[in-house]
């Protein structure tokens, strides 16, 4: 086991049952002023709950074109990125299809340039005050009537025991490519949870992400603290159409069912995280995770206006 050598803000999978911990970092990291990209009302939103809905970022065209690109590479990585691909498990005829791929912004054309959109990347720079880069990306598919969803937990959690990430000072950009319906598989939030970091019990396995992604084994929250995170600020579901942007703080309790629907749900997710904000060595890992799912090597994004 690698321990970090400064001390650790938000000790987890320490062999303890788990715990409640204070954030200690800020939420938004700017003051807001008036040519701010966002409004006053959407900053302070942001800020209580750990989450934004950004309706109608993009539009019909631009959101056809984006499916597209996440089509093509889609079928084009299943040889070329192996290792970046997850799938669901086989179904009764044998398929297994595609639920996500990861290092997205790696790609050449749209899903690269999305990445440095400044209607996202404005926003970002501007909530974390400082120059950020992705630190990771994917593509999620959840398909109708089989796709499995997520428990409750915290990305910071994770990103911080596996990947060394020392703070929280990273946002979640997901832009819908499908219309987020209420109905089984949507994407739920506890708001309000992202001010307290929740301690994880267990160890990480070795290689603990080729599995994480079917069925998460560890970083997973104590029932009884997920109680009192929920007791604190309830349980909102994402409902939101196709081309909206949806802002979530690292450390936002989040979760999913399983798409029993028969709806296809398609997300692109970036993950940005502030320079200042770049990853040590895992707190609670034996090794860091591969480069497509936690950047190291870094540089910071400039904002790239679409054509
Ligand atoms: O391990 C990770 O980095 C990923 N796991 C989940 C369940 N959500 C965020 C992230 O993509
Ligand atoms: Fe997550």
């Amino acid at each position: 086991m690698i321990f970090s050598a400064v001390r650790d803000p938000y000790p987890t999978r320490d062999k303890s049952e788990g715990a409640l911990i204070k954030r200690a970092e800020p939420v938004v990291y700017s003051r807001w002023v008036e040519d701010a990209p966002l409004t006053q009302a959407q900053v302070s939103q942001f800020d209580r709950d750990g989450y934004l809905v950004l309706i109608d970022v993009f539009s019909a065209h631009e959101l056809d074109e984006l499916r597209a690109a996440s089509e093509r590479a889609s079928k084009n990585c299943a040889n070329t990125h192996a290792g970046q691909l997850i799938r669901e498990a086989a179904n009764s005829d044998g398929a297994a299809q595609l639920r996500t791929l990861f290092g997205v912004h790696g790609l050449d054309g749209l899903l690269k340039d999305t990445a440095s959109n400044p209607r996202m990347l404005e926003v970002i720079q501007f909530l974390l005050n400082d120059q950020v880069y992705i630190h990771q990306s994917r593509l999620n598919f959840k398909s109708p009537h089989y796709g499995s969803g997520f428990e409750w937990h915290s990305d910071f959690e994770t990103w911080h025991a596996e990947d060394g990430m020392p703070g929280m000072r990273a946002i979640s950009a997901t832009v819908l490519l499908t219309d987020e319906i209420s109905a089984p598989g949507s994407l739920k939030f506890m708001p309000r949870s992202h001010r307290t970091f929740v301690a994880c019990p267990g160890e990480t396995p070795d290689s603990c992400y080729r599995e994480a992604f079917k069925k998460q084994r560890v970083g997973k929250p104590p029932a009884l603290l997920l109680d009192l995170l929920q007791e604190h600020g309830g349980v909102q579901e994402v409902v939101a159409p196709a081309g909206s942007v949806l802002l979530f703080d690292c450390n936002v309790m989040h979760g999913a069912g399983n798409n029993t629907s028969d709806h296809l749900r398609a997300n692109l997710f970036y993950v940005y995280n502030a320079i200042s904000n770049a990853l040590n060595a895992p707190y609670a890992a034996d090794k860091p995770r591969p480069e497509f799912l936690a950047a190291r090597h870094i540089q910071p994004l400039a904002a790239h206006v679409p054509a």
